[in-house]
């Protein structure tokens, strides 16, 4: 019996792909000498495919090319570069990795927060350049006294929230919906942010929250204000970002993610109030492979017929029988 064909769109993780190698025939988009070529060739045999953010959209142009395509098993927890609507109308189910980078990205939340505030990787480069010797570094900033506000509370939110309980600091968040948790609930992101000054987003990105922080909650924000950014590029106006810091609107921020990753304006290199990372947020080994694992077991479980194991809510799976059953 011929292998099932996999289009794997990016290199994902070592976990994924020896797992995905032992059942199908996976075909690395990648290594294609002429990756168009290929897709015009062979799309039409392709039945799942595993892809990332990394990837850029996965919208028509490329479903047109894969016709018998059924699954579409995404390596993150965000999947707002996926026309799931297209993917849904077709009859493609959409996973995604929940849960298992809930804990990293939190801890990363929490580690920039506190390298923003205390300008540590400031102080870092203080000492490679020799000036200890010279005068101690200036004062910090501090997570004292604060009040947090999350941007979004959902799983990874609540995660930060919690880690934020340890620190002793009055939280509060908005998000579409109140919900049963010991925090203050503001359904008016700009009532978030001026009782804050700290804020903390966590909310998916798409289209609903693209550039949800502007240059008015900025302002709301405030001149002691600190914006941490953990979820998507997309949902700060980054132009907008760019003149509060400088302009002193607000105080810092902190950055993991960015609008054009990876490019990031020189404008903000030149800043002394910002803390940039490369989307680092569930970059560790054990994390990417756990996230690797979940991508595998969820196209392994749906040629098994045993239905995705993390679909999207756009794509809810509605039986037991996988599309090529359905379609003969
Ligand atoms: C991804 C992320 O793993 O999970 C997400 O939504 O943003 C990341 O942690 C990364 O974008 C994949 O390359």
């Amino acid at each position: 019996m011929s292998r099932i064909e996999i289009l794997m769109t990016v290199p994902i993780s070592q976990t994924a792909g020896n797992a995905l190698d032992e059942r199908f025939l996976v075909h690395r988009l990648w290594e294609q000498a002429d990756p168009a070529a290929f897709l015009a060739a062979a799309g039409g045999r392709i039945r799942g495919a595993a892809t990332s953010t990394g990837f850029g959209r996965v919208g028509h142009e490329l479903l047109a090319l894969l016709p018998h395509l059924e699954i579409v098993a995404s390596f993150g927890v965000g999947y707002d570069n996926i026309d799931t609507a297209a993917c849904a109308r077709r009859g493609v189910v959409v996973t995604n990795t929940p849960d298992v980078l809930d804990e990293e990205v939190a801890d990363l939340a929490l580690g920039l927060t506190l390298a923003t505030l205390r300008r540590i990787p400031q102080a870092d480069r203080f000492v490679r350049a020799g000036l200890w010797e010279k005068g101690s570094f200036p004062l910090s900033p501090t997570l004292r006294g604060r009040h947090v506000g999350i941007v979004g509370l959902g799983r990874i939110g609540k995660t930060v929230a919690r880690r934020f309980e340890g620190f002793g600091v009055p939280i509060g968040y908005h998000g579409r919906h109140r919900q049963e948790v010991p925090y203050a609930y503001h359904s008016d992101l700009r009532g978030l942010a001026e009782v804050s000054d700290l804020l903390v987003v966590c909310t998916p990105g798409g289209s609903e929250t693209r550039r949800m922080i502007d240059a008015a909650l900025l302002e709301a924000l405030g001149p002691q204000g600190v914006l941490i950014n953990v979820s998507r590029g997309s949902v700060v106006d980054q132009a907008a970002l760019i003149a509060a810091l400088r302009a002193g609107t607000i105080l810092a921020a902190g950055l993991d993610v960015l609008e054009d990753e990876p490019h990031v304006p020189a404008a903000l290199l030149a800043l002394d109030n910002v803390v940039v990372l490369p989307h680092v947020g569930s970059r560790s080994l054990h994390t990417r492979n756990a996230a690797g694992r979940l991508v595998a077991d969820n196209l392994l479980s749906w040629f098994a017929g045993s239905g995705p194991l993390t679909p999207v809510a756009e794509t809810p799976f509605r039986g037991p029988v996988r599309a090529s059953d359905r379609t003969g």
